[in-house]
């Protein structure tokens, strides 16, 4: 984007004092968001939210220090958008993992300065020539996100063509934790569950979730709110739900980690995906003109742990 677009853009959505677009790493556009409740950057590349600090708290979000930011791959932290698909294409794994949208670069659509000073950053995606060859569908994407010391982040999925279709999706959401012995997940408790790493086999989730080795659940029919409970920074992140049936627990531990080059070596010790989705058997299909809504709502809560 050129200095001319850049500023046009900030003219348009800029709001002062509490949003602005700019340069961001590798030269993708991103959203400076800061209000007195907090802040968040969110680049146009892929939809893709960053980060997210709620005020006077340590990032929420975590984000890999060898993360690519470059067009036409993902970026390894933050909060990834997988749409149209969660995971590898049902039918043909030489189609990109986790769908087309987090590789494209999206459009703004709206910014909105809230009341009580929080700030509103809408945006969009449709189908093109482009999309078309790897999805056979129209759509328009949206993710309209507000950030206060609460990060609330709704994709929004219409059907803009003449025929149905089925997809799944995901906020891919990757946290920032003190390590994995110092947390605990809690929500998913006698949930069933699909085991990626023990071949897809189905289980059921008894008591919390602790990370002990690679983690990679895909838990289905289920609307809970999550929490990750970490002693060793004496926090608890809420993760609430709604439009979404599936939620994803993933840490790639040591070997998988190894194995990435856009992630650290060491870093999976500091990082665990909560991630909410409609996946596997808990996909949707949208009529022509129909709408879905994703929605999480990511807060830090007081710690009064006695984990
Ligand atoms: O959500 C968990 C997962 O499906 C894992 O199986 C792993 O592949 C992870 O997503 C990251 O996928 P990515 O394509 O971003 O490397």
């Amino acid at each position: 984007m050129t200095a001319n677009e850049l500023e046009k853009l900030n003219d348009e959505y800029g709001i002062r004092e509490q949003l602005v677009f700019t340069d961001g790493p590798g030269g993708l556009i991103t959203a400076e968001i800061s209000n007195p409740h907090g802040e968040a950057t969110i680049a146009l590349h892929g939809g893709h939210i960053l980060s997210f600090r709620p005020s006077g708290q340590e990032p929420v979000l975590w984000l890999s220090r060898n993360s690519h930011f470059t067009p036409g791959k993902a970026i390894r932290g933050g909060i990834p958008v997988c749409w149209p698909w969660f995971g590898d294409h049902p039918t043909d794994t030489d189609k990109p993992a986790h769908g087309f949208v987090r590789t494209a670069v999206w459009s703004v659509s709206e910014s909105e300065k809230l009341a009580d000073e929080r700030t509103r950053l809408k945006l969009s995606i449709a189908d093109s020539d482009e999309t078309l060859k790897l999805w056979p569908h129209r759509f328009r994407l949206e993710l309209d996100c507000t950030v206060s010391d609460v990060l609330t982040t709704k994709l929004i999925a219409t059907n803009t063509g003449s025929k149905p279709f089925t997809c799944g999706g995901a906020l891919h959401s990757y946290f920032n934790i003190s390590a994995v012995p110092n947390i605990l997940i809690k929500g998913l408790e006698g949930c069933a569950y699909k085991d990626k790493v023990d071949q897809y086999r189905r289980k059921v989730q008894d008591g919390p979730v602790s990370i002990k080795r690679e983690t990679d659940r895909i838990y289905l029919d289920t609307e809970a709110d999550c929490i990750i409970e970490d002693r060793g920074m004496q926090r608890k992140i809420g993760i609430s739900k709604n439009g979404s049936r599936t939620t994803v627990v993933w840490n790639p531990w040591i070997d998988k980690a190894q194995k990435m080059a856009d992630f650290g070596d060491d870093e999976y010790n500091g990082m665990v995906c909560v991630e909410t989705a409609n996946a596997d058997t808990d996909v949707i299909t949208l009529a022509p003109g129909g709408t879905h809504i994703l929605e999480s709502v990511i807060r830090v809560e007081p710690w009064a742990g006695n984990v």
